[in-house]
């Protein structure tokens, strides 16, 4: 079977980075130290109850791929001012720095995964096949961190990974049970990994534990993010965010060095409406 690297974020970045390339993802045991990990509990975990699991909108794909038994949860900055500190986290800001460049990334997805009671096994996914065009290239055009906000356990449905899949060719090669594992982790630890790595949530077997991941990736700051943060995060919260959080929420204009400037109003920066 294989396995992921398990390692402290006391660890050398190098060495992280070295077996994110060797395998495509990895675990850091210590990322959020118990009382940012409270904090944010305590946050947003209240929004769980009350939020329906499923979707109502979309293809029945996409239904049964965000998961019928799952509950999804975004527009967290309005919930948690600790969420903007972890938006700046030096390893989880360094590692959109290492593989999409420094100032080059915004925020893709910045949400709940709560995986309940019966769900089933997500279809296995590389996340970069949200922008086909842009997919299937050497260089990365997004990577992500699940934060497990509970324990994440092969019952409760712990991610499913294929360890050295992001070098597999071809765009969605076929995976056999044995080239996968689970993701376990203990609440307070985070899954880093590649959006070519093939993965997908774990089916959820027991009868009453909800698996709660923050499932919060980067993409290059000209493709699309899967979540529409501007529209859920007040600009008021904005307002209140450390000028990265607000970069990557897009309340911040996206200047890269060489290209056209994006995401402008009345063509000035953003930033200039939070001031
Ligand atoms: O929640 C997980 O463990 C992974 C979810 C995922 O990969 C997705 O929804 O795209």
């Amino acid at each position: 079977m294989p396995e992921l690297k398990h390692l402290s974020r006391r660890t050398p970045h190098e060495e992280i980075w070295q077996a994110f390339d060797n395998d495509g993802g990895l675990i850091i045991d210590d990322f959020l130290d118990s009382q940012t990990l409270q904090k944010l509990r305590d946050d947003v975990l209240p929004a769980v109850a009350n939020h329906p699991a499923g979707a109502s909108t979309g293809h029945e794909f996409w239904k049964d791929f965000h998961g019928n038994e799952t509950k999804r949860i975004t527009g967290l900055a309005d919930m948690s001012p600790t969420w903007g500190e972890v938006l700046c986290d030096s390893l989880y800001k360094g590692m959109a720095d290492h593989y999409l460049g420094e100032d080059n990334y915004h925020l893709n997805t910045g949400q709940l995964i709560c995986i309940g009671p019966g769900e089933t096994p997500q279809l296995l996914h590389r996340d970069e096949l949200n922008w086909p065009e842009a997919a299937g290239k050497d260089t990365e055009l997004t990577v992500t961190a699940i934060f497990a906000l509970t324990d994440f356990t092969e019952e409760n449905g712990a991610t499913v990974m294929a360890p050295g899949s992001h070098r597999w060719p071809g765009r969605l090669p076929a995976v056999e049970a044995a080239q996968t594992c689970h993701a376990t982790m203990t609440a307070g630890s985070a899954l880093l990994y590649s959006g070519k790595v093939i993965h997908g949530g774990g089916s959820n077997s027991s009868l009453d534990q909800w698996r709660v991941g923050l499932h919060a990736g980067f993409v290059l700051g000209w493709l699309r993010a899967e979540e529409n943060h501007q529209l859920t995060t007040s600009i008021d919260t904005a307002r209140c965010l450390p000028e990265h959080a607000q970069r990557m929420l897009g309340f911040r204009s996206f200047t890269p060095p060489k290209a056209a400037r994006l995401g402008l109003v009345n063509y000035e920066d953003a930033g200039l409406l939070l001031d």
